[in-house]
């Protein structure tokens, strides 16, 4: 008997005579739940399960968690009854009601100090909301971002928890044994207070909606060019051993070159994309926060046109593009500077998306710690790379650093990309490729580091029709108002709020 198992073996059995209490109880077996409490097993913590449709606990037991320590629990109580002080409560249960249905049950038998986590995709003022509530009782309340999906959930996700700070030294030894390790450092970090945690995996998962489109716009246009699957697979392929090197560039090698008894299955793939919300909700957050999350949003709107099938299949029909072909003189050179685009639009995205995360940072007071964010999403998660570990550096070297544009190092790669990216963009819109992901990130990267943008006359325009007033340069903070044609008033739109 190896040590591991003997200690597993030893837990078992006194845990069958309830000489061991659980370390956390898990509540929700969906496969998620199931596999986490695989992994808190296989960790050496024993879990107590739980469901609201209680058979799927004895069935659990019977099938994939036989031969563990999971102990099961036939009620609430149970659970409770069976978990050591004080007690860890994790939910993985559907978002929404689910959540405060499970809360609102567990209040009355927890006692101040417990820790309940919802481990779900709660929206994050929900999260907050949550939290305060929690509070006033004395729990802890931990939202805790859960990324990588089943395999993850299995091997190694990536964990992002926030809440009440009080209940990370409690639950950190069971994280951090359980999430994934990138150069041998835990993919989980304390995140910050209230809805943090679950604000930082929305992010996430804009970020993600931003990578796929950018892959997707570099398919479209490879595909345009004529080229086989196979030289695809083999240029992704390429990509994935340098900058790029990424879960999603892989995984798009292998989609490439799958082929079924009918050959490629990719190109019989309906062209319509579905979506949960996660990346339509950055979106929101970003015009609430009002920071321009160009990528995110261009890529949610990229899936809801996708979906438009049977329009656009009746538009190709009469609405007319270029008399252009795609055509290059060098294939392989262009495909370096598709390559060089989405690196640099890439960059871009990520940039925007910590933007985001800083605002809302600074609107809710939570102190993030950015560099621990690029960590967290280096392994386990869908958005794995090796960029994130060049984020990662940025910060750690600079925590203060205002834009990841302005790092030295994204800074240097962009130098060296943006002609071929300039090139991609441009011969795209010539042969009438949409490139909306890569177009607006490189607007975004104009407008950035543009230091007179043409918002004077947009803010001429304001004053001119609703007399909303303007400041002249070197005179900020003194409001104007101009009668420009003579008949108007002297009246400000300020003036009649005042
Ligand atoms: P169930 O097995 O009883 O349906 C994923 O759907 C998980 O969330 C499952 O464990 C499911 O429990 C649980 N779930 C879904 N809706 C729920 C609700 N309204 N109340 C409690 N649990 C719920």
């Amino acid at each position: 008997m190896k040590p591991k198992s003997k200690v597993h073996f030893i837990i078992r059995l006194l845990t069958c005579f309830r000489k061991i209490k659980a370390d956390i109880a898990l509540i929700g077996l969906a496969v998620m739940g199931q596999n986490l409490i695989l992994n808190m097993d296989e960790k050496g913590f024993v879990v107590c399960a739980y469901n609201r449709t209680v058979s799927k606990v004895k069935e659990f037991l019977e099938n994939e968690a036989k031969g563990t320590n999971v102990i099961g629990a036939e009620s609430l109580e149970d659970m409770v009854s069976k978990l050591q002080r004080p007690r860890k409560v994790m939910l993985l249960v559907k978002a929404g009601s689910a959540v405060d249905d499970f809360i609102k049950q567990l209040v009355p038998l927890l006692t101040p100090g417990d820790v309940i986590i919802d481990g779900g995709n709660s929206e994050y003022q929900d999260t907050s909301r949550r939290c305060l509530e929690l509070e006033k009782l004395g729990l802890l309340y931990v939202g805790s971002g859960v990324s990588g999906g089943e395999e993850g959930a299995r091997h190694g996700p990536s964990l992002m928890p926030g809440g009440h700070e009080a209940a990370w030294p409690i639950i950190q030894p069971i994280f951090q044994a359980i999430c994934a390790k990138a150069d041998g450092e835990p993919c989980c970090e304390w995140v910050g207070d209230g809805g943090a945690g679950h604000f930082v995996k929305m992010v996430h998962n804009g970020i993600e909606y931003g990578d796929m489109q950018l892959i997707c716009e570099a398919y479209h246009i490879m595909t345009a060019l004529g080229l086989s699957a196979e030289q695809m697979a083999e240029e992704f392929g390429k990509w994935n051993s340098a900058e790029l090197d990424s879960f999603l560039i892989e995984i798009t090698r292998d989609i490439l070159k799958y082929k079924d008894n009918k050959g490629y299955l990719l190109e019989r793939i309906r062209d319509t994309a579905g979506q949960k919300g996660t990346g339509k909700w950055t979106a929101i957050a970003a015009l609430q926060y009002g920071v321009p999350v160009t990528l995110i949003g261009e890529a949610v709107f990229s899936r809801c046109l996708s979906a438009l099938k049977d329009e656009r299949v009746r538009a190709s029909t009469v609405l007319k593009g270029p008399t252009v072909k795609p055509k290059v003189d060098n294939v392989p050179k262009f495909l370096n500077d598709i390559k060089h685009a989405l690196y640099c639009a890439k960059i871009v995205s990520y940039a925007q998306g910590f933007m985001l995360m800083r605002e809302a940072a600074s609107e809710n007071n939570w102190r993030l710690n950015y560099g621990g964010i690029a960590l967290m999403w280096r392994g386990g998660c869908i958005i794995r790379s090796v960029f994130l570990g060049n984020i990662k550096d940025a910060y750690t070297s600079q925590p203060q650093l205002t834009n990841l544009l302005l790092d030295e190092f994204f800074k240097n790669a962009i130098a060296q990309g943006q002609d071929s990216w300039r090139e991609v963009v441009a011969n795209a819109f010539r042969w009438g490729i949409p490139v909306p992901a890569l177009s607006t990130a490189l607007s975004f990267y104009d407008g950035y580091r543009t230091s007179k943008l043409p918002a004077n006359l947009l803010q001429a325009q304001r004053d001119y029709f609703g007399a909303h007033t303007y400041e002249l340069l070197g005179q900020e903070g003194k409001f104007h108002h101009t009668n420009w044609t003579g008949t108007g008033g002297n009246v400000s739109a300020s003036t009649y709020q005042a």
